[in-house]
């Protein structure tokens, strides 16, 4: 800490000798003489009190202009804590991390830990006091950073965003939703956060009908309850799949995959449901509430109980495993006319499964929008914040400036291009004139040969370079349109028919936003959701599998969220939602 603040001082004599002399940034000194003096600065005790943005930024002077590279003349190294993924065989020597250090002069000397262990490896390194440069991928939550952003271990960047920011900015800039989700309550910013924008991430709620099911009915696709329901009877009546059996069929059925809890797609047709914490924005007060709780949510769940008794719904639903369901669905003969999950794959493999028609199976479940329900709500569930790994820079750090600048430039379209995909004349190429994305977009690169991210080519740096991934970049690769099978391949697909049936009924005005706590707020609000979780999942099913009555037990089960403070929790959610959102 002492360090820090000394090096902190000397930093600001340099700046300020550097105001007085009208210098421009071209015109630095040539060495590192500055934090070599950096000792000296130690007495001169007002300067650490200086307000403004530059007395809480670092600046030896060393750096080129903003954005553009190399960062530095004379190579500066830094040790860096990161998560291995599996995805990248070797960082040290990895395509990217290599073109980086030959770009912009800046090497880092990776210490890697297993994905699976990072969280507690990075707890154990915050104890021992002992950091390094950065963490990078290293789950460094908001609440920790604020946690150890409050006693000086981490650098503060929001000023370093202001003066050195070229592409982060730029990158913050077309979102909506940063800086916001990674600024403290008191302004600061503790980390750089890459951009995800993964398109069918933004509505992840998706559910999968049997479509050779639904033409040998000659039915089209549901748009109501009622026609769901409709539907579902034939599932449940007839031998659907043709194998002798008229009761095999399973109509309809959720897991606890991704987004595979079917109570809450149905729930979407009554009122919004966010899969999880059952809370939500009211657009028109601008504030939090609980929805389970209310009217909407009791109906949902009598249609549910009543849909379980007529036995188009599963029971199973509540309980079943990932991959229970996916046995379920990939046996010889296909069983399930209805499921619920984000990837078709929980529910029937991935191209694993060829029918009797020929073709695969996953071909024939077709995704299925959010219903309307009796009293005309359909919701999706929505989440539109792509918000990748990130960059804590700590304050052992002696040239935090230029590891800002380092990841600053990660967030360059090409160098986020390359951490995708992979380099040019590599893993990638220029994309043929004219030809188009995954968006149907002009294209901005051709895979070469197997999308990086999926071999051993350990030239791309997915999921673990600080990236501007925007959907552009994950959706810019070239795709032959002319080739029906191109909508086949899983991004292609999920882009499609998440922009199909799913944005158009985009609920994002009801879904809560990351809401950077206190400390002391964050860690009451984890100690207060878990018990109202699991109260709420308890009394789900025991509602609809009527070991509770929706009527008689109704207003014990809502006074029973009194005693595990549900009042405080939305109070406290609301709190914050006001000071980050509310000015909106
Ligand atoms: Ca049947
Ligand atoms: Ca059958």
């Amino acid at each position: 800490m002492k360090r820090y603040l000394a090096l902190l001082l000397a930093c600001l004599m340099v700046i300020s000798l550097f105001a007085a002399c009208g210098k421009k940034e071209e015109e630095k000194p040539a060495d590192n003489s500055a934090a070599e003096n950096a000792g000296e600065a130690d007495t001169e005790e007002e300067a650490g009190d200086a307000e403004g943005e530059a007395s809480d930024v670092v600046d030896h002077g060393l750096m080129s202009a903003n954005g553009e590279v190399p960062i530095v003349e004379e190579t500066i190294e830094f040790n860096v804590n990161c998560r291995q993924v599996s995805n990248v065989t070797d960082m040290q020597n990895n395509g990217f991390v290599k073109w980086m250090e030959e770009t912009t002069n800046v090497k880092i000397n990776y210490e890697m830990t297993p994905e699976d262990s990072i969280s507690e490896k990075t707890n154990l390194i915050l104890a021992s006091g002992q950091y390094p440069d950065a963490f990078q991928y290293s789950s460094i939550n908001t609440t920790l950073q604020v946690k150890y952003g409050a006693q000086g271990a981490f650098v503060n960047l929001a000023p370093y965003f202001e003066k050195f920011g070229y592409y982060a900015n730029e990158a913050y800039a077309a979102t909506t939703y940063l800086p916001k989700a990674i600024t403290t309550p008191t302004g600061e910013i503790y980390c750089i956060a890459g951009v995800n924008e993964c398109y069918h991430c933004f509505y992840a709620g998706r559910a999968w009908i049997n479509k050779v099911w639904l033409d040998a009915l000659n039915a089209e696709q549901p748009t109501t309850l009622d026609e769901l329901k409709a539907i579902l009877e034939q599932f449940r009546d007839q031998d659907m799949n043709g194998n002798g059996d008229a009761t095999d069929e399973i109509p309809m059925i959720g897991s606890d995959t991704w987004n595979g809890m079917a109570q809450y797609w149905l729930m979407n047709s009554f009122l919004y449901s966010d899969y999880d914490m059952q809370i939500a924005v009211n657009p028109d007060t601008k504030t939090i509430e609980y929805q389970a709780t209310k009217d909407e949510y009791k109906e949902a769940l009598k249609l549910q109980r009543d849909w379980v008794k007529e036995g188009i719904l599963d029971p199973e639903y509540l309980t079943l495993q990932a991959s229970e369901m996916e046995t379920l669905g990939m046996g010889e003969d296909p069983r399930l006319g209805f499921f619920v999950a984000a990837l078709w794959w929980a529910g029937v493999g991935q191209e694993q499964v060829t029918d009797a028609d020929g073709t695969f199976r996953e071909r024939n479940y077709v995704i299925q929008p959010n219903v309307e329900g009796p009293n005309g709500a359909k919701f999706t569930l929505t989440a539109l914040e792509g918000i990748g790994g990130n960059l804590v820079i700590t304050n052992a750090c002696e040239y935090p400036e230029v590891m800002f600048r380092w990841a600053d430039f990660q967030m360059s379209t090409d160098a986020s291009i390359r951490a995708y995909a992979g380099n040019w004349g590599v893993s990638i190429s220029e994309p043929t004139e004219g030809s188009l994305g995954i968006n149907k977009e002009p294209a901005l690169y051709a895979l070469t040969g197997p999308y990086a991210h999926n071999s051993d080519a350990n030239d791309a740096c997915d999921n673990v370079a600080i990236s501007n991934k925007s959907a552009a970049v994950r959706l810019g690769q070239e795709t032959n349109w002319d080739d029906p099978e191109a909508y086949y391949d899983s991004e292609t697909r999920l882009y499609i028919d998440t922009n199909e049936a799913q944005a158009p009924n985009d609920s994002s005005a009801y879904s809560v936003p990351t809401l950077v706590m206190s400390e002391e707020a964050a860690s009451k609000r984890t100690e207060l959701e878990t018990p109202i979780r699991d109260y709420q999942r308890e009394w789900l099913g025991q509602f609809v599998l009527e070991q509770a009555d929706l009527d008689a037990d109704w207003d014990a089960y809502v006074a029973g969220f009194d005693g595990l403070r549900l009042q405080e929790y939305i109070d406290l959610l609301n709190e914050f939602y006001t000071a980050i959102y509310a000015a909106e």
